[in-house]
């Protein structure tokens, strides 16, 4: 009987050790969460709305490259981000920059680490953006079809989920034109469609995800629930960007701001709350989404966690860096 008491109990210690790691996966929340309130989301008009047609704002934190800071993808971090008012994951996977999809990278791994966060999502009642995250590689095009095949591939894993949206190309850029980026977006969406006739797509458009306008000139036609990009870095990007808000909404274009941050555009030096303080003007005007980038805490400004803090659960406010505690203040 002894033995068999030491033995369970060693059992017992041998789960909690194991089930102390990164793959843990807490039990799903109970009570009301932001995905069991507000459901599948869709595009009526200008607006990201809810199940009810009500408009709807996403709050958000992206990581990092996955490929780079995959540590705070898991479910007791999400769940802390969670307590603070963030009701979106944006799972930013570098497609082009360090080792990323397309580069070398190990894709199999990649893929388990978006699983992962979406699965941590769905769990916790949020809502997750699975960015195909272009860069270096301006044009989307250079590797369309490898985009092909990821998309097929997630949007067929995830066609049952309703908290899952996709962002197809997070920044042309260079010489890369709206009627590049179109071409590519016709593809992909039919891609997803294939599998999934609802989710939320988010498009790029040119210059890093800045010339909306360009795209409410020539929208994407004959798709339903269809985003547009824009991103803002608030030391560097100012009136004239806020500008394109208003101008493409009379125009009748649905804006999502899927990044950003109130560093510089480079993710780094001065941090400008004023600014910040001007572009959450226009965000809550308009009751745009609103997406930080990035949660980790690298050596630079634009990071959302505190340098020195490297825990990857239980992370409170006062872990968060100025930008991190300026963007939950502001998503109050
Ligand atoms: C930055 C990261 C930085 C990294 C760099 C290059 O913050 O650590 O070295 O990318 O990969 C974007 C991009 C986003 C950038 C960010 C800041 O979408 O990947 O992240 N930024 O430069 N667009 C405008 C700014």
């Amino acid at each position: 009987m002894k033995k068999r008491l030491a033995f369970l109990l060693a059992a017992v210690l041998l789960v909690m050790a194991v089930g102390g790691g990164q793959a843990t996966v807490l039990a799903k929340t109970s009570g009301k969460t932001a995905v069991s309130a507000h459901g599948r989301l869709k595009v009526k008009g200008v607006n990201l709305v809810d199940k009810k047609g009500k408009t709807f704002r996403l709050k958000g934190f992206s990581t990092h490259g996955i490929n780079w800071f995959e540590q705070y993808v898991n479910q007791n971090a999400f769940r802390d981000l969670k307590k603070m008012g963030i009701n979106c994951i944006r799972l930013a996977m570098y497609t082009s920059d360090y080792n990323g999809y397309c580069s070398g990278g190990d894709k199999a791994h990649l893929e388990e680490v978006i699983d992962r966060g979406v699965k941590a999502c769905k769990a916790e009642g949020m809502y997750v953006i699975i960015d195909w995250h272009i860069l270096n590689d301006s044009n989307p095009n250079t590797n369309i079809d490898e985009a092909k095949k990821f998309f097929r591939k997630m949007s067929s894993k995830y066609k049952k989920y309703n908290n899952v949206l996709y962002e197809i190309c997070n920044e042309p850029n260079g010489g890369t034109t709206w009627s590049d980026i179109k071409k590519y977006a016709n593809t992909i969406i039919k891609v997803i469609r294939k599998n999934d006739k609802k989710a939320v797509i988010i498009v790029g458009t040119p210059n890093w995800s800045q010339r909306i306008d360009e795209a409410a000139g020539s929208p994407i036609k004959g798709q339903k629930n269809i985003m547009y990009a824009l991103h803002f870095y608030a030391a560097t990007h100012k009136d004239d960007l806020r500008n394109l808000v208003a101008k493409t909404r009379q125009k009748g274009l649905p804006v999502i701001i899927s990044e950003c941050n109130i560093s510089e555009a480079s993710g780094n030096g001065y941090v400008d709350v004023a600014e910040g303080k001007k572009w959450f003007k226009t965000i809550k005007k308009y009751k745009l989404s609103c997406i930080a980038w990035s949660f980790c805490n690298k050596d630079e400004t634009s990071a959302l966690i505190k340098q020195g803090v490297s825990k990857t659960k239980g992370i409170k406010k006062k872990d968060l860096s100025k930008t991190g505690k300026f963007f939950v203040k502001m998503f109050k």
